[in-house]
């Protein structure tokens, strides 16, 4: 069975829309996965420690029929492949960030997953580009995704460059 995947991608370090357009690459040639649609790339202020690069932060749709921990486990050999340092401190900055936002409608707690993602209602730089690619979502506790932006600022979140756009595979 195939199923839609939203995934989160941010990168704050070595060059951002390089490893984005890299990891986007990577997405692209995973087994029994296809791209379908992946936002505009924003820019966004640091969560977390303020003395580190603005992130460059998107989400992208992606079709599977890979398990979710099996496409965790692809996903965290990308972030290692480009250069992810795990040791680095929590909500520190990073070269690649691929964090799976939703997979179908599924609720998903394990020792390593945890879907939907645990603190994506509070993240503009999750829910604007959520909104942009599909502004009806629901989540699969019945949530809209509408009602959620409503109470998030877009605290400082702009598009990462003027050629800003939409792409659908
Ligand atoms: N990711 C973090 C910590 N802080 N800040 C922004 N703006 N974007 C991110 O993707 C981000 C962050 C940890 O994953
Ligand atoms: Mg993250
Ligand atoms: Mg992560």
């Amino acid at each position: 069975m195939m199923e839609l995947v939203f995934l989160a991608l941010g990168s704050n370090l070595a060059d951002p829309l390089q490893q984005v357009d890299i990891a986007l690459l990577a997405l692209g040639r995973l087994p029994q996965t296809s791209l379908v649609v992946c936002s505009s790339y924003y820019r966004s202020r640091p969560m977390g420690p303020k003395n580190q690069p603005d992130y460059l932060n998107a989400v992208v749709v992606l079709k599977t029929a890979l398990a979710p921990e099996e496409l965790l486990a692809h996903t965290q050999l990308i972030e290692l492949k480009q250069g992810r340092d795990r040791q680095k401190p929590r909500f520190g900055p990073r070269t690649l960030d691929l964090d799976i936002l939703l997979f179908g409608n599924r609720m998903i707690v394990t020792s390593r997953l945890t879907v939907p993602h645990y603190d994506m209602h509070n993240r503009e730089f999750m829910l604007y580009p959520l909104e942009e690619i599909a502004p009806n979502l629901r989540f699969p506790d019945g949530t809209l995704l509408v009602n959620l932006l409503r109470n998030i600022a877009r605290n400082g979140l702009i598009f990462w460059d003027k050629t800003h756009r939409v792409r659908y595979w």
